[in-house]
């Protein structure tokens, strides 16, 4: 019966929701982060979701690949994947952030195959009554643990769009240590990154030294997201050397990562110098990295992910889990995947903890001691909910954002910002 069920419709509505100023290399979070959210509906009126990027380029190719999905059973996912890699190409002149790889539209192909993907395994969880970790092989573990992903930000937005988040200001290493403990009180994270690269470094390592001392033994991430130069991250390696447990992507390029672990003893970790199998053909062999931060979104998908997890194996690579602002649907997905996933040595990383909407029936998805519980009712296991939508959908219309721009609102605050890379 089920094998004649066929994908009738497909709906792609992006959404915004509130996202905090928090700062990086490339300037700082707009008010508003977008998504999109895609649905697939079968001919016999199930439908499977999934959460990807809603910046208009990205918009224009989900649009594109419309045709490519509908007709196709929800269980055709290699043909999916066929027709989208033939047919989806770069966007020309999209804004692109070398250090967010989901922005980067020669990956337009694996992003949208990303995003059919988990819907129409959400579709064949729902038919087959299975969780999808279950169609990804089964849970190796129960719960995936996530680590608490600290920024440096400021107490409120430029214009003050809407009143300030919670969190505060997060300058100082003694207001990092406070976010620390917040996120740490409210979710029982048990590791933590702090996402750098934005003032000198001698502040980020006395960030990190402080977090060391009121943390003991918590396993500690700095990552400057390629703005310090080789230069500054060989000096600053032998002070982090006792603090962190991975050194994240601080120097840009691979020869520079190849070099700088030359001069260190801590595992490099990255998602920027390795971001698709082309890139992981020529980068391991280096040794550069020692550590890859996967992400599904632009990976190509769970099952992809789990390629690579393959891999990493093979190449004795540790892995993590990269993050954007994100709602549950991804956070799900990731979930899924992460649990099916045996050589996950690492906590991921989450921005989930910055959002404070939510598009899923039953709102925010509960952390226990830092881990999510994998969902054990078939597919995804969270549905949308369709009042929610509706009023982030409205957001999105009335927000005026349409291409994620750090640099761009940086400058609003200081006009003289030269975003400049490495700047240290
Ligand atoms: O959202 O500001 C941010 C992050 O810096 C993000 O863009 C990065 O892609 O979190 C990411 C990372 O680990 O490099
Ligand atoms: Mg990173």
């Amino acid at each position: 019966m089920s094998r004649d069920l066929r994908i009738a419709d497909l709906r792609i509505t992006p959404i915004a929701f509130r996202d905090g100023p928090l700062l990086n290399a490339a300037g700082i979070h707009e008010p508003w982060a977008l998504r999109a959210i895609v649905e697939l509906e079968t001919s016999d009126g199930r439908v499977g979701i999934s959460e990807t990027y809603g910046d208009e380029p990205m918009l224009r190719v989900l649009g594109q690949a419309r045709a490519l999905v509908l007709g196709l059973s929800p269980f055709d996912l290699n043909r999916m994947e066929e027709r989208v890699h033939a047919t989806i190409r770069p966007s020309p002149g999209a804004v692109e952030f070398e250090l967010a790889p989901g922005s980067h539209s020669a990956k337009n192909a694996a992003k949208v195959c990303s995003s059919f993907e988990v819907a129409m395994l959400d579709l064949q969880g729902q038919i087959l009554g299975a969780p999808i970790v279950d169609l990804l092989g089964g849970a190796v573990r129960e719960a995936v643990p996530y680590s608490a992903y600290l920024f440096f930000k400021y107490a409120e937005h430029i214009d003050s769009p809407y009143a300030p988040d919670a969190w505060g200001e997060g300058l100082s290493p003694a207001q990092i240590v406070a976010q620390a403990r917040r996120m740490i009180d409210l979710y029982g994270f048990r590791s933590i990154k702090l996402k750098g690269g934005v003032f000198e470094p001698a502040h980020e390592i006395a960030c990190m030294r402080a977090l060391y001392q009121a943390f003991p033994g918590l396993p500690l991430r700095l990552d400057p997201n390629a703005n310090w130069s080789l230069a500054t991250s060989i000096a600053a390696a032998p002070e982090l050397d006792e603090l962190l447990e991975y050194y994240e992507d601080p120097t840009p390029g691979l020869t520079g990562m190849a070099e700088l672990a030359k001069h260190t003893r801590l595992p490099l970790a990255t998602n920027m110098v390795i971001t698709t199998l082309d890139e992981f053909r020529g980068g391991a062999a280096t040794g550069a990295v020692k550590v890859l931060l996967s992400d599904h979104h632009y990976w190509g998908g769970l099952r992809v992910t789990q390629t690579l997890a393959r891999l990493c194996a093979l190449w004795d690579l540790g892995m993590s889990m990269h993050s954007n602002s994100h709602l549950g649907i991804s956070l799900m997905a990731m979930t899924h995947v992460a649990a099916s996933i045996p050589n996950l040595s690492y906590a991921c990383d989450t921005h989930y903890p910055w959002q404070e909407e939510e598009v899923i029936q039953g709102g925010r998805i509960a952390f226990e001691q830092g881990s999510v519980r994998v969902p054990t009712t078939p597919g995804l296991g969270v549905q949308l909910d369709r009042g929610r939508l509706a009023e982030l959908h409205a957001q999105y219309l009335s927000c005026g954002v349409r291409n994620r721009d750090d640099l761009a609102q940086m400058r609003r605050y200081d006009p003289g910002f030269s975003g400049q890379n490495p700047r240290f």
